[in-house]
């Protein structure tokens, strides 16, 4: 894309953001919004910072992602305003001067001491400042006002065609990874050197990637969140789940595989697996009800487990009884953007509110209706978790299992297909697959 579609697209972004910021304004009788992007953060009793990582309300306007002590000030009628912090250091590598695509959207301050930001905002009396209490400047200290939070959390569902452009980089970008990730694994490379094939090929650092990258191989796919990575290579590499992101200023990919090293019963399951992940891909449609298709996954899923003889009687019973969710005990997926759990998900409303996710899926993460320009992550998985099926077989449904399958299974830890997918006005658009398939 060139230079100068970039900067038409994000001059209709920050047009739209403008747009948003003056409603919610104009609604809370307020003159101004000020936005701090946030301060290093600093380990306790130590002089070592974490990652910066910005407010993701500061990131919505602009794409800095490495720049604390930056500020936005947005008043109605006016070119945004941004104070950009590039300090006198020698110590690091400061912030280069502004430049590129976004340059021309903002009215661009630029201060050399923490000092002198206050000087360049507009007055802090009918303003509602957005940070963490640690960005407070001399007179601004954020307040967060709720009635100008919530419209701003919810509407940055639906991204603006900018977003959607950012966000198909970073699906390339975690494409790039997945690719080298599968190819590690194929050569019975340790979870360690999967992640650094991963990373040399997305181009990211560890701290970079918008989560902690989970490289599982054998039994530690049954572990949802596993957040280590073994140096040695098991003697019997068996299978792989791999969930990997990516970010391009600060919009991220989430996306995840599984593979099996042979054809055989987990493939089989995998295959299963794959084939719900898609219809329910296809059935991202603007106006379906999230919290609907997480309950139509769980009766796909376990329909899957007693196609493929892990389970006894009917997919129904599975989804009544609660037997399902041993399998599959997490939600269907969540937004995505500038935050992997992108904020918002549970909300009713602009002005707030919460709709709760259905009864017995406490852990489901989305529970609004779709909209076009909405991106979601579909993720539908299978796992056998020691502790869960434990609880299972001494329950009143443990005949509803077939436990010589289920520990045929087990050293295979477990399965999750993810995708990121568009809502569009039609036919959705699944932005993973698309990359997948543009990488030959
Ligand atoms: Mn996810």
């Amino acid at each position: 894309m060139f230079q100068n579609d970039l900067s038409r697209l994000f001059a209709e972004h920050i047009a739209t953001r403008q747009r948003e910021a003056e409603a919610v304004l104009a609604a809370s009788g307020l003159d101004h919004l000020l936005i701090a992007a946030g301060v290093d953060k600093y380990r306790f009793h130590d002089d070592m910072p974490y990652p910066f990582r910005p407010n993701p309300q500061f990131l919505a306007w602009a794409p800095l992602d490495h720049h604390p002590r930056c500020w936005l000030a947005i008043t109605p009628g006016r070119k945004p305003t941004l104070v950009y912090y590039q300090p006198d250091d020698f110590w690091h590598l400061v912030p280069a001067d502004p430049s590129g695509y976004w340059v021309d959207a903002f009215d661009i301050r630029i201060v050399r001491n923490a000092a002198d930001i206050a000087a360049e905002l507009p007055p802090a009396a009918k303003a509602a400042i957005l940070g963490e209490a640690d960005a407070a400047i001399d007179g601004y200290v954020p307040n967060n006002p709720a009635a100008v939070v919530n419209p701003l959390h919810y509407a940055r569902a639906v991204k603006t065609p900018y977003e959607l452009v950012m966000m198909r980089r970073a699906q390339q970008r975690a494409v790039a990874g997945h690719r080298a990730a599968e190819a590690a694994f194929r050569a019975h490379e340790s979870e360690l050197g999967i992640q650094r094939a991963y990373l040399a090929a997305s181009g990211h650092l560890d701290c970079d990637l918008p989560y902690g990258n989970i490289i599982g191989l054998n039994e530690h796919g049954a572990v949802l969140h596993y957040q280590h990575q073994d140096a040695t290579a098991p003697s019997d590499s068996r299978s792989f789940l791999i969930d990997a992101g990516a970010q391009v200023v600060g919009y991220a990919a989430d996306i995840t595989r599984t593979y099996a090293r042979s054809v055989g019963p987990f493939q089989d399951l995998i295959d299963g697996v794959d084939a719900v992940q898609q219809r329910l891909c296809a059935a991202v449609r603007a106006g379906t009800d999230y919290a609907q298709l997480h309950l139509d996954c769980h009766r796909q899923l376990a329909q899957v487990l007693v196609d493929q003889d892990v389970l006894n009687g009917s997919a129904e019973d599975a989804v009544a009884s609660g037997v399902s969710a041993t399998f599959f005990p997490h939600g269907l997926g969540h937004l995505i953007g500038l935050q992997v759990h992108d904020i918002g998900g549970f909300m009713a409303g602009p002005d707030g509110g919460r709709i709760e996710p259905p009864e017995g899926h406490p852990f489901l993460r989305l529970t609004r209706k779709l909209e076009p320009g909405m991106v979601v992550t579909i993720e539908p998985g299978l796992y056998f978790i020691d502790s869960l099926l434990a609880k299972l077989k001494e329950g009143a449904h443990a005949d509803m299992v077939n436990w010589k399958r289920v520990d045929t299974l087990r050293p295979y830890g477990g399965i999750r297909i993810e995708d990121e997918v568009l809502c569009t006005d039609d036919e959705p658009e699944n932005l993973s697959r698309a990359a997948f398939a543009a990488a030959g």
